[in-house]
């Protein structure tokens, strides 16, 4: 229940992290549809607070509710409609990242997005409405404080005031009702399904009765699911807890998968089940996310768009080996933690251009466009269900094969030229990361003729259905 994504089979969702719904739209119709990409997360799509206190516009000010209504920094509710049906016209389906452990940051006040008044301190969001009764109180949270300050307890994890956000008590059929009719608004809308924030902060059980209020998809089906938990072996809420609700996010696979491609032969263990990790079928998978990629959160030695070349082998990686349901990063450029998007004179987002070569301006990195990338979702498209095979790995060359679907090489060293074995039919096919530059030679013995030679993209890939 809860992990069918509603798109034809189809296996990479990007997060066009802080993207414009007129922008999204765009992008679903020339070059996420084409690619073959099964969906786009949008950042939260509600009325949320305008922060000028610490920050100007912080991106982390669309992780503060002020209401439910559809009208946030990336557009209103008519844009968002245009763009979600314009993506699934192309195949392209969208999942929403929703807030709803919680409203704004106790000390703010004021107006949000759609124009809603509220007071964090008065616990008064009339634009909903939710009212003081609609909160957990103090006396249900253990700490001091009344603020989560300890990862050891289930009971602070989940009835405290995560970094001061107004906690919202879920166990009411009320806030269920509210939160269930924001998200079946959504899925009248057209939206399949959405990415669970703060989901460690909320009860399991919770989640699991808003769940059984939902309507179906369009075309059938429960919407799709993945919760955020943060679970890294070290505090008590863990992954499998939330395994009924849909997929979980497995951050630890961030840390294995920027080890691996730092020490090449450790890739054959980077999903080993030693570090606890879950089992494919639930685990939602990714190299960075918003938060790690800007120390927010899930932190440790990993890697981003910042350290490309290593990056692009850690993404096309991700893609081609077969664990969990993957999601690729697209961010924004950025110097400081708390920067926002890149913004006009009245802090709305800069359009998204598009250059001559694909790649984007105005401040858009756009990295679920690099080749290595935006070219393997038809990779993990082709091999969906198929094992890995004729696994090799010496002298920093990484290669196997996807049944008798697809094969996969890196040479950490930029070249390698060598005859391995492959289950493929004999042919010529095109390699996907130099957009079909080079063709790859399968003989009759299944043997592949792997040649890489650039050292940017030390990669090389190939698809039955993938004939030069
Ligand atoms: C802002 C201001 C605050 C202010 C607040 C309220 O920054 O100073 O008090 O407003 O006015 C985002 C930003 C926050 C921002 C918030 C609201 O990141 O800075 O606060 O919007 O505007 C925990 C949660 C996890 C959460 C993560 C950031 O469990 O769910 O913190 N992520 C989501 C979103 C995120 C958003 C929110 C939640 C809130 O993705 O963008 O916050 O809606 C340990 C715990 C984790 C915990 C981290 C960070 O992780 O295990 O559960 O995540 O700490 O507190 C190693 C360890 C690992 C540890 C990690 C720490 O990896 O193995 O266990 O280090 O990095």
């Amino acid at each position: 229940e809860f992990t069918d994504p509603h798109c034809d089979g189809k296996q990479v969702i990007v997060h066009l992290f802080e993207w414009k719904w007129t922008d999204i739209a765009q992008e679903c119709e020339r070059y996420l549809g084409p690619k073959g990409y099964c969906g786009v997360q949008v950042s939260p799509a509600n009325e949320h607070v305008m922060v000028t206190k610490e920050y100007p516009r912080p991106w982390w000010e669309r992780y503060q509710p002020v209401s439910y209504k559809l009208t946030s920094r990336s557009g209103n509710e008519d844009q968002f409609k245009d763009m979600v049906q314009r993506c699934k016209k192309v195949g392209v389906r969208v999942f929403v990242d929703v807030v709803v452990n919680h409203m704004a940051g106790l000390g703010r006040k004021g107006q949000g997005t759609a124009g809603s008044g509220f007071d964090s301190d008065a616990l008064s969001f009339p634009g909903v409405p939710f009212g003081r009764d609609n909160f957990n109180d103090k006396s249900k949270c253990p700490s001091g404080d009344g603020m989560v300050n300890n990862y050891g307890d289930p009971n602070n994890v989940r009835n405290c005031y995560l970094v001061g956000l107004t906690d919202l008590d879920q166990s009411q059929e009320y806030v269920r009702d509210k939160i269930a009719g924001f998200f079946n608004h959504m899925i009248d809308i057209g939206v399949a399904g959405f990415r669970v924030d703060a989901a460690k902060h909320m009860w399991p059980g919770d989640i699991g009765a808003i769940q059984g209020k939902l309507k179906n998809v369009d075309g059938g089906g429960k919407p799709f699911f993945y919760h955020e938990v943060i679970d890294q072996n070290d505090g008590a809420i863990k992954v499998t807890e939330y395994e009924s609700l849909g997929y979980v996010t497995e951050f630890r696979y961030c840390q294995k998968i920027a080890w691996g491609i730092k020490n090449f032969g450790q890739l054959g263990g980077v999903v080993d089940y030693g570090w606890g990790m879950t089992k494919s079928s639930n685990a939602f998978v990714f190299v960075d996310n918003h938060d790690n990629q800007r120390g927010h959160g899930g932190g440790g030695n990993l890697l981003t768009h910042k350290q490309p070349r290593d990056y692009k082998m850690a993404v096309a990686f991700t893609l081609a080996y077969n664990y969990g349901f993957t999601r690729v990063m697209s961010s924004y450029s950025f110097d400081s933690t708390d920067q926002g998007p890149p913004h006009n004179s009245d802090y709305s987002a800069k359009d998204v251009t598009i250059n001559q070569d694909g790649s984007c301006g105005n401040g858009w990195v756009c990295e679920h466009r690099w080749n290595p990338i935006g070219n393997m979702a038809a990779f993990r498209n082709a091999v969906t269900g198929t094992d890995l095979n004729n696994w090799y790995n010496q002298g920093d060359v990484v290669a196997f094969g996807r049944g008798n679907k697809g094969f996969f090489a890196m040479a950490k060293q930029g070249h390698a030229q060598m005859q391995l074995k492959s289950g493929m039919p004999a042919g010529s096919y095109c390699d996907l990361i130099t957009d079909c530059k080079k063709k790859i030679n399968v003989d009759g013995n299944g043997m592949v003729s792997v040649n890489i030679d650039n050292n940017d993209e030390p990669i090389m890939a190939i698809i039955v259905g993938g004939h030069s």
